[in-house]
């Protein structure tokens, strides 16, 4: 959970994200036993568009490599319970950090950890990850990793929520 470079207040910043993700976690655990999991496989699957509901669920997978995110740009409904798998699939550590909306960085610099609003945070290259989301508003997040130097080698993209 932690990496050496972290301060103090990225470290607790974490720890708050991780309780948020705890219960997202533990709602979807309960949506899990409670319905059978329909046959929603990878990729931008999902229910057809006017049948979306809080107990959608669905599963994207993102590979991460040197330098880009494959797919880069990825969509969800607003209300469905995402699995976001993460691959790195590279020879150094990746993430992949959904900003804030409204947040549009153009330079590293610009970069600030409290602009994340969720993250599959930074894996050693060859092994993977998944967290789950709900996203309750739709928009448009930009993605990136941001580890040094990452995102201006090409590691960004878009996520849409709708
Ligand atoms: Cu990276």
């Amino acid at each position: 959970m932690t990496r050496p470079e972290h301060g103090p207040a990225r470290a607790k910043e974490r720890k708050l994200i991780h309780e948020v993700f705890k219960k997202i976690t533990a709602v979807a655990l309960a949506a899990a036993v409670t319905l059978p999991l329909s046959a929603c496989g990878g990729g931008s699957g999902g229910p057809p568009s006017g049948s979306v509901t809080s107990t959608s669920s669905a599963d994207i997978s993102i590979d991460g490599t040197e330098f880009a995110f494959a797919p880069a740009d990825v969509s969800m409904k607003v209300g469905q319970t995402v699995n976001v798998t993460f691959d790195n699939k590279g020879v150094v550590d990746h993430e992949w950090a959904v900003l804030k909306e409204g947040t549009q960085i153009k330079d590293e610099a610009d970069f600030a950890e409290s602009m994340v609003l969720f993250e599959v945070e930074a894996i050693p290259a060859g092994t993977s990850a998944t967290q789950t989301i709900t996203f309750e508003k739709a928009g448009r997040y930009q993605i990136i990793c941001a580890l040094p130097g990452h995102f201006a080698a090409g590691m960004n993209g878009i996520l849409t929520v709708s």
